[in-house]
């Protein structure tokens, strides 16, 4: 330890500094006291619940950057080797409740709050969620760094500080979905830290040279410089010291303005740059499904530097916005691995990247670049070194990928990336001289297997770079890697063999899925086991299934389910019009609206339910079980979606049914709104086509809360199924292998379509939801000859399953009986597990220790 000045002196400070750090409730609230007086600067008496939250949070920053100093430190001194986990996206939700959970100081928050004359509760409302993802990806990525942390494995994220994050949803009063922006950063975010100093600068467009031989090292020069400026997010580890972090980048131009332009008058010109540099990170994209609608609105580019050419704006920014994090983030791990003077050839033995999807695959060309370039290592080493480093992970379902597929034209790659456009064509050259070499003659086989698709434009195929410059390539679940071998790169298995390819199934947190977001669900759980190991080993949960058939300990299960769909049925009411049967069975369907995961079957078979119900007599009715579904997500800006409020409202407005089945949609579905439905859920619906969904992992949190599945045979339902028991989960619809064969049919004009889907369409022509119009484009998918998704050839079996739900429910104890079971067999989708199965099979990290005395 060297210490500038006095080291006695230092420790001395450091130790009365660490007294502010105390866990007691008199610490607890000088310390958000002082942070109302000085760095908030306000008086007591003009202290509001914003403010609060503020004070509180900065306070508990405090904490974690204490640990996160120590742990940095400590992992630096011991020369350990990290994980770093590149991902365009990072769904992390709200912070302040998972922080203090994690540090072990929720109840001296919750009491120094009450004495300053605050409610935790309310104080914790104010704070917004960090919506720094889309969907499932994103929050999976969020689920891993937290699993990272508890098991002590060093880590980074890496990501892009998006100054608009996913937008927010508001219904209009057609029901349709309006986009409007989240502008979280407007109260500024207590939980990042500013690092102004370890900016890197980013170099876009100029010119770029080969090497005078095939392989040697080749130039970049000129074009236009960016910055990119890290902000750090600290990611406390539950019950340890360990504390890592997200490295979050923030675009910014090099020189705030240009003062010879400034000078001469033209004021406007001398900020451009610099506001062109600060938009590459000024929104997520998102989805691909708009990056794909765009190419229709071709766009000229101004461009600054070069050349003018045509391209798509909106694609030439997310291909900058990739670029830029990558750069960044592999600049920083490779000043990390400099400091440590070991030989280029240990890079690997230093540093393990995660490619999240193929959004980071940059990674790859750019890493080449640096060691062949600039640090002079031979080609075929350094390519060597890269293959050793890299892990990728797909997330797209089978039956979307061809489309879903990363391909970027080759000459945006040159307009912005000279060098490592030819960098990939030696790459591709290089393999292909491989692939002929093995399989010789083999024409169609080497146009497959290219990194380069032929066409107009030439464009690279990111997942092919991505596959031969990993040493691992990994599915999301048992199904989806199957099909990833089978049906996405088969060519590549031939090549390289399957060890190169593995299944790593998702896995989710319980301690924001269960400890955090059902408290009451896990004091019983930690009461009925006598302890809470159950939290760092979800296993232990298996000790539950002893009270599965216990009428007292049945009757406690049931009553918390109950409070919760109280608290939830408060929400709904509190957001929208609509008076709820507290008593329904409350069927939930929360996620990101796609076709694929076919809202539209449950949205159908709700209509089918209405209209069974309106053939009843009041009395006849009574014995049926009372429903109130559940909706929520947010659509592809442009996708229809209003076909789910106008059933709502022709449903929720009829006297006569009311009691027995209301339909909602809850507006702008985000993490922290999931925290609230999830614990209140009967049912919920995981419905994908067959082969479509990757994995899911709404379906493991969902079930981890005592919530009993309705779902297809498709992406980790299938795992779930048999770890709970095939008698708890209700199953239905067409398999995987029996998707191309109903497709064929449909297309060929002689699939059939069931009378109870008949029934429903009838309903709907019959204006019974009002304007018709409103359903023509879902009656489109289904009727228009196509039928991708296969809902008329699953309709019938739905509707059976859901007739086995009201059945199973009518006999309350053994439903509670399964939904025990149900918790207690959760503990293999930890994402704890999945990360230590990342760590053995892909990583080859070990959990590092922080001690005590660090
Ligand atoms: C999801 N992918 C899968 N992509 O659909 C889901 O089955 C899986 O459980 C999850 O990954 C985690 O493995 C996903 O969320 C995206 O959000 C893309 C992000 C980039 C733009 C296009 C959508």
């Amino acid at each position: 330890e060297i210490f500038p000045g006095d080291a006695k002196a230092w420790k001395a400070a450091i130790a009365k500094n660490a007294e502010t750090l105390k866990k007691d409730v008199e610490t607890v609230e000088a310390q958000i006291s002082h942070h109302v007086h000085t760095t908030l600067a306000r008086a007591p008496f003009n202290v509001d619940e914003l403010t609060m939250y503020q004070a509180a949070a900065l306070s508990v920053r405090d904490r974690l950057i204490a640990r996160w100093n120590e742990t940095q430190t400590f992992h630096t001194q011991q020369r350990v080797k990290r994980v770093y986990y590149l991902s365009l996206e990072f769904l992390m939700g709200r912070q302040f409740d998972n922080a203090m959970l994690n540090l072990g100081v929720k109840k001296p928050y919750n009491d120094g709050l009450k004495q300053l004359g605050f409610n935790l509760e309310d104080v914790s409302d104010s704070e917004r969620d960090m919506g720094l993802g889309n969907g499932g990806l994103g929050r999976l990525a969020a689920c891993y760094l937290d699993s990272l942390a508890t098991l002590d494995i060093p880590a980074f994220g890496y990501t892009l500080r998006y100054q608009q994050g996913i937008f927010r949803q508001i219904i209009n009063s057609n029901g349709e979905q309006v986009e409007v922006p989240d502008p979280w950063l407007e109260n500024t975010n207590p939980w990042e830290i500013p690092r102004l100093d370890a900016a890197v600068e980013i170099r876009l467009h100029g010119e770029a040279t080969r090497g005078d031989n095939a392989k040697g090292a080749g130039t970049w020069t000129g074009g236009l410089e960016v910055l990119a400026v890290p902000y750090d997010i600290p990611v406390p580890g539950f019950g340890t010291k360990t504390t890592n972090n997200i490295r979050t980048w923030s675009a910014r131009g090099k020189v705030s303005f240009d003062l010879a332009k400034f000078n001469a008058g033209d004021y406007e010109a001398a900020v451009r740059e610099a506001e062109e540099a600060e938009t590459i990170t000024r929104v997520l994209y998102p989805n691909e499904a708009s990056l794909r609608h765009a190419t229709y609105i071709l766009v000229q580019v101004e461009l600054t530097h070069d050349f003018e050419q045509n391209f798509d704006k909106g694609k030439a920014l997310r291909l900058k916005q990739q670029y830029l994090w990558v750069a960044a983030s592999l600049h920083d791990i490779c000043r990390r691995f400099r400091k440590l003077r070991e030989p280029w050839t240990a890079f690997p033995d230093y540093n393990a990247i995660q490619l999240n999807d193929t959004h980071p695959t940059l990674a790859i060309p750019e890493l080449m670049r640096i060691l062949v370039d600039e640090e002079g290592q031979p080609w075929d080493e350094a390519w060597d070194i890269v293959r050793r480093t890299f892990g990728y992970t797909n997330h797209t379902g089978a039956a979307l990928m061809t489309e879903a597929l990363e391909r970027w034209a080759v000459p945006l790659i040159e307009w912005l990336l000279p060098r490592h456009m030819q960098i990939i064509y030696d790459i591709n050259a290089f393999f292909l001289e491989e692939v002929e070499k093995k399989f010789p003659n083999d024409r169609a086989r080497l146009a497959r297997m290219s990194l380069i698709e032929e066409g107009y434009p030439k464009m690279v195929r990111m997942a092919h770079l991505a596959v031969i410059g990993s040493h691992r390539v990994n599915g999301v679940a048992a199904l989806h890697s199957r099909l990833v071998k089978q049906d996405l790169f088969p060519d590549f298995v031939e090549m390289f063999g399957q060890d190169r390819f593995t299944n790593v199934t998702n896995g989710i947190t319980a301690r924001r899925w269960l400890y955090q977001c059902n408290p009451q669900l896990a004091a019983l759980i930690t009461q009925a086991l006598g302890t809470e190991e159950w939290i760092l080993d979800l296993d232990k949960l298996k000790g539950l299934e002893k009270y599965a058939r216990d009428k007292k300990f049945q009757k406690e299960w049931a009553s918390i389910k109950q409070a919760n769909r109280d608290r939830l049925c408060e929400y709904i009411e509190s957001t929208t019009d609509v008076k709820v049967n507290r008593k329904a069975l409350i069927d939930v369907q929360v996620k990101r609206i796609h076709e694929y995961k076919r809202q539209s079957l449950n949205i159908l078979g709700v209509i089918f339910r209405y209209l069974t119900l309106k053939k009843l007599k009041p009395e006849e009715r009574k014995r049926v079980v009372p429903r109130l579904s559940v909706f929520g997500g947010k659509a592809a800006p442009g996708y229809y979606m209003a076909n789910i409020n106008a059933v709502s409202k022709t449903i929720n407005a009829d006297k006569d049914i009311r009691e027995h089945l209301s339909v909602v949609f809850l507006a702008d579905y985000s993490v922290s709104l999931a925290e609230i439905i999830i614990p209140a859920s009967d049912l919920s619906e995981h419905i994908s086509t067959a082969g479509t969904e990757a994995s899911g992992t709404s379906n493991m949190k969902f079930a981890l809360n005592s919530g009993l599945l309705i779902g297809t045979l498709d992406g980790a339902n299938i795992e779930i199924a048999e770890a709970i028991g095939d008698e708890n989960v209700f199953f239905f619809g067409n398999v995987t292998e029996d998707v191309p064969r109903l497709r064929r049919a449909h297309q060929a004009g002689e699939a059939q379509y069931p009378p109870e889907l008949m029934e429903v369409v009838d309903a709907i022509r019959s204006g019974m939801f009002g304007d018709g119009g409103v359903f023509e484009p879902l009656l489109n998918t289904i009727f228009g000859g196509k039928d991708y998704y296969l809902i008329s050839d699953d309709f019938t079996s739905y509707l059976e399953a859901q007739r086995m739900v009201d059945v199973a429910f009518v006999d309350q104890s053994s439903w509670v009986e399964k939904t025990i079971h149900t918790t207690a067999r959760m503990g293999r989708f930890a994402s704890d597990r999945a990360v230590m199965q990342y760590a053995d099979e892909i990583w080859n990290v070990e959990p590092v220790k922080i001690p005590d005395s660090a």
